[in-house]
């Protein structure tokens, strides 16, 4: 039985078929502040992320690069966990599920468990399958016959495939979701996968020929044949904590308390997961989170439609935490939000170079030069405390928001105090005035920690030490 206070927290786990986007680093630099918050309040923990290997277009790149599959994942997967490294992705676990001691056991006793439900039978199949969604699509996702995600025109497929009788748990899946024993945020997906849920769910395959599919993993007892990708992919939640292979941690985590999701994928989630977990006797995630999509020139940032932005770059320049206080603060959680190199150069000199970091540079100096002295009083930290209401409800814009209102007001404070000033005619107030603002620094800094924890440490280092930084934290750009 799962003891409070525990909090398990994925990310889908992504094709590593291309280099990571921003729109791949977005969950899980939202994972990531969640996990860093949760930890600190003295939670345990539990933060999973990592890669879908077993999808066709995997193999297809890996053909392209002229390299066998484990060579091409190699790379690419090594490449995303140096650019997690470089965004201080405080990951418990990154889980390939090539990898057959973690993954593949539970991905076979979830197959096994199908099963014995008799919820898995075999049939003949012509569909038309979008290799970018790797999924079966219908001539009413398409808009013009093209993939509206990837813009590509699907491939019609003939195949004897295994079917999950998805059908039978329409309603149960529904009353789930209705009830609220699965959360579905915000309210307008959930809505979205209701009226999905109301036309009602197709039996979906689970399974491909292993002649097209070979690098998959076996389908128990029918070598002819491979897991789908979904089916197992899915599976990556439960698999990373122990399911098949270690109860007891399995039973210390499970069931999630988030499973963060992009919209593109919110049926697999919220229709086909619900219903496997129900199939085979798991109890169910608490919450499914749809976060907004990054869109690029108006259209979601993808790989499939080349039209990214590579987060290694605005990193290589602005900075690791420039990267995650952009996407706490200026794209939307829960709706798309459009992303320019000009934007993010905007909010990067209005609020950090101007902002916070000036604010560093201006009370620090004063501190230094008029040789104030104070002991920082750890207490209760109001900016924490107001907000956690907000990051427990995955309101992140608006947790950060609060830190960024009071980086204004403390600004405001010199402005109108004027302590530079004040030092000459009457050097207690400004002495007071300045011990104030430089325990408000604190507090600023320890209230960052989630968001951007390597300005937060150097902000408390320099307060508490009572230096200036030898550089400005954020560089004006031109
Ligand atoms: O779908 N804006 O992997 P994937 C915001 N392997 N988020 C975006 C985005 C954008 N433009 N583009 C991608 C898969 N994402 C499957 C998931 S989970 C069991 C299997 C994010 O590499 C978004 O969260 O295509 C999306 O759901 C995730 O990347 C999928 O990345």
């Amino acid at each position: 039985m799962k003891k409070p206070n525990t909090f398990y927290i994925t990310t889908p786990i992504f094709y590593p078929n291309a280099e990571l986007h921003m729109g791949n680093v977005y969950p899980v630099t939202l994972c990531d502040i969640l996990a860093r918050y949760h930890r600190a309040k003295g939670d345990t923990t539990y933060f999973l992320t990592g890669s879908d290997e077993h999808s066709t277009k995997v193999v297809k790149m890996a053909e392209k690069a002229g390299k066998s599959t484990e060579e091409f994942l190699e790379g690419t997967v090594g490449s995303f966990k140096t650019l997690f490294g470089a965004l201080d992705i405080s990951y418990d676990q990154f889980i390939r599920t090539s990898d057959r001691e973690v993954h593949w056991p539970g991905a076979v006793l979830m197959w096994n468990k199908l099963v014995e439900a008799g919820d898995i039978y075999k049939k003949s199949y012509s569909g038309l399958y979008c290799v970018g969604c790797e999924a079966f699509v219908t001539e009413k996702d398409l808009i013009k016959g093209k993939c509206h995600y990837h813009d590509t025109v699907p491939e019609l497929l003939e195949e004897e495939n295994y079917f999950f009788r998805l059908s039978k748990y329409t309603e149960k899946v529904k009353d789930k979701i209705t009830s609220g024993e699965l959360m579905v945020m915000p309210d307008s997906r959930k809505a979205e996968i209701l009226a999905l849920l109301d036309r009602g769910l197709e039996d979906v395959s689970f399974s491909r020929p292993a002649s097209k599919n070979p690098w998959a993993i076996p389908v128990p007892n029918d070598p002819t044949q491979t897991m789908y990708v979904w089916c197992d992919a899915l599976v990556n939640y439960i698999s990373a904590i122990g399911y098949g292979r270690d109860d007891a941690m399995f039973e210390t985590y499970w069931p999630a308390d988030f499973h963060v999701i992009g919209k593109d994928i919110l049926r697999f989630h919220a229709a086909f997961w619900p219903a496997m977990l129900m199939s085979a006797g798991i109890p169910l995630p608490k919450t499914i989170l749809v976060h907004g999509m990054i869109l690029s020139g108006g259209r979601k940032m993808s790989k499939t439609l080349g039209n990214v932005i590579d987060p290694q770059i605005l990193i290589t320049e602005y900075g690791k935490d420039a990267l995650r206080y952009f996407i706490a603060r200026h794209l939307s959680t829960f709706e798309d939000s459009e992303i320019t190199p000009e934007s993010y150069k905007d909010a990067y000199n209005a609020n950090l170079a101007n902002g916070v970091g000036n604010l560093v540079s201006r009370v620090m100096k004063m501190v230094v030069s008029y040789d104030i002295s104070y002991e920082i009083v750890k207490g209760e930290n109001k900016l924490i405390k107001e907000y956690s209401a907000h990051l427990d409800r995955f309101e992140i814009n608006k947790a950060i928001d609060i830190i960024f209102t009071k980086i204004g007001e403390l600004d405001a404070f010199i402005q109108t105090s004027q302590p530079f000033k004040t030092i000459k005619t009457d050097i207690k107030k400004a002495q007071t005035d300045i011990v104030y603002l430089a325990q408000e620094l604190h507090a600023v800094g320890e209230a960052l920690a989630p968001f951007m924890p390597e300005t937060s440490a150097s902000i408390m280092s320099l307060v508490v030490s009572k230096k200036t930084p030898e550089k400005p934290l954020f560089e004006r750009k031109a």
